[in-house]
C-alpha cells in the first residue's frame, strides 16, 4: 500500500486503536511523561546548575557515554558549545579510559559530563574515575535513570530522572528523558523564560506520537525497505546515530548514519529503490539539506523528512512536522518517537521480539580490573 504524503491522513489517535503488546512500545508511548519529570527535575536544580556555571566558568566540556548514551553526548556537546560557549567534545567512554592523552585538554580542567541510563557500565565509571584520579579539581555532573549507583556516587552533582527507567534493553524513553534533561539543564543556564517554555514539549510530544504513529507503523510493516540511512548534522547528527543504533538493534537491519552532507562523499552510492533515507531536518541547512534528500530521490530510494515545519511535498515521500514553536536547542527529542516507533514495527514485522535483542544485555559489566 503506497502511503499517503499527507500529515492529515494520520490524525486518527492510532495508539487506542491497537493492542500494546510488549514493554518496548509502552516505553516508546509513555516517554512524553518522563520528559515532564525531566523538566521538573532540573526546575529542581535550576539554582545549584546556576550556582555551579558562575562559580566554575568552565571554558572546556567533555560529555562521554556508551552506545546510545554516547550517540546522547554527541547531541549533547554541540548544544552546549552551541548555547554556552565553551569548547565541548563528545567520546565514547572507553576512549577516555583508554587513551586519555587524546582526549583529555591540554591546559584546562574540563566539565565532564557522564550520560548512563544505569550509571552501572563499567566503561563509564572506570572513565570517571580515570578523570578524577588525573584532575582532582575536576567536576563530574551526571545524567542518568537511576539515583543509588556507583557513578552517581562519583559525581559532584546527579540529575536522575527515574521516570525514564524501563524493562528494555534498547534505550528509549530513558534516552529522551536524559536528552530533554540536558536541554533544560542549558534552557536553565540561560534567561528565566528559556525553562519554563519548555513545558510545552510533553503536550506536543502526545500529539506527535498520536498524529504519527500509524505513519511509524506502515514504515515498518513496509518490508520493501532493505537499507536504511539516517542523516542528521549539527545538533542532530548524534540523534541520527540514535536512530540508526534503534533500528540495528530492535530488527538487525542494514542502517547507517552519516552527517548530511557527507552522504554525497560515498555512501550515496548505495542507494537504490530498496533503501529508506531518513533527513532529520535543521533549521540553518535545510536547503542543503532539502538538497541532499532531491538527490537521493531521484536515484529511486523513498525519503523520510522530519523537521519543525512542512517541506515542499514533491522533495519527499513522507514527512512529520512537529509544529512545536520552539527554539531548535530546545525540540529536537521529538525526532525521537516516529522513528523509535518505526525500528520498533520493522522488528515484529522481521519477527524479531523488540523485548529481547539479538546478542545484547541492558548494562555491559566488566570483570573487575580486567579488560572483559
Ligand atoms: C549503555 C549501553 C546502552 C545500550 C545497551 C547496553 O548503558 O551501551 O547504550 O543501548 O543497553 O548499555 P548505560 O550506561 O546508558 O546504562
Amino acid at each position: 500500500m503506497d502511503i499517503a504524503k499527507s500529515d492529515a491522513s494520520f490524525a486518527m489517535d492510532a495508539a487506542s486503536t491497537r493492542q500494546i503488546t510488549g514493554y518496548t512500545l509502552a516505553e516508546i508511548l509513555t516517554q512524553p511523561r518522563a520528559w515532564q519529570a525531566a523538566l521538573d527535575r532540573v526546575a529542581q536544580a535550576q539554582n545549584a546548575l546556576r550556582k555551579l556555571w558562575q562559580e566554575k566558568r568552565f571554558t572546556e566540556l567533555l560529555v562521554t557515554g556508551c552506545g546510545s548514551t554516547y550517540y546522547l553526548s554527541l547531541a549533547v556537546a554541540p548544544l552546549f558549545q552551541q548555547q554556552l560557549g565553551c569548547r565541548a567534545r563528545a567520546v565514547p567512554a572507553s576512549e577516555l579510559l583508554l587513551f586519555p592523552e587524546t582526549v583529555m585538554p591540554a591546559n584546562e580542567c574540563p566539565l565532564l559530563i557522564t550520560i548512563s541510563r544505569s550509571g552501572r557500565t563499567s566503561e563509564t565509571i572506570r572513565a570517571a574515575r580515570a578523570y578524577q584520579t588525573s584532575q582532582p579539581q575536576g567536576f563530574v555532573l551526571n545524567l542518568g535513570c537511576y539515583g543509588e549507583t556507583d557513578l552517581v556516587a562519583l559525581s559532584n552533582l546527579a540529575l536522575t530522572v527515574e521516570e525514564g527507567q524501563e524493562q528494555s534493553v534498547v534505550q528509549t524513553r530513558s534516552f529522551s528523558a536524559m536528552l530533554v534533561t540536558a536541554q533544560a539543564a542549558v534552557a536553565a543556564l540561560g534567561d528565566e523564560t528559556q525553562l519554563e517554555r519548555m513545558q510545552v514539549l510533553p503536550t506536543c510530544g502526545e500529539q506527535l506520537i498520536s498524529t504519527y504513529h500509524d505513519l511509524a507503523r506502515q514504515l515498518g510493516q513496509q518490508t520493501s525497505f532493505e537499507r536504511f540511512y539516517f542523516l542528521g548534522s549539527g545538533l542532530h547528527y548524534g540523534l541520527a546515530c540514535e536512530a540508526n543504533l534503534k533500528m540495528k538493534e530492535m530488527s538487525l537491519s542494514i542502517s547507517e548514519a552519516f552527517h548530511f552532507m557527507e552522504f554525497r562523499h560515498g555512501p550515496m552510492s548505495m542507494v537504490d529503490e530498496h533503501t529508506l533515507v531518513v533527513g532529520l531536518l535543521s533549521q540553518s541547512a535545510r536547503d542543503y539539506e532539502l538538497a541532499v534528500l532531491r538527490e537521493i530521490r531521484a536515484l529511486g530510494a523513498r525519503v523520510l523528512a522530519l523537521a519543525e515545519d512542512p517541506v515542499p511535498a514533491q522533495d519527499v515521500d513522507y514527512q512529520v512536522s512537529f509544529h512545536s514553536g520552539l527554539p531548535e536547542s530546545q525540540r529536537s527529542v521529538l525526532y525521537l518517537p516516529v522513528l523509535q516507533l518505526m525500528g520498533y514495527y520493522r522488528a515484529r514485522a522481521r519477527g524479531q521480539n523488540p523485548d529481547q535483542p539479538h546478542n545484547l544485555t541492558a548494562v555491559v559489566v566488566l570483570d573487575a580490573g580486567s579488560a572483559q
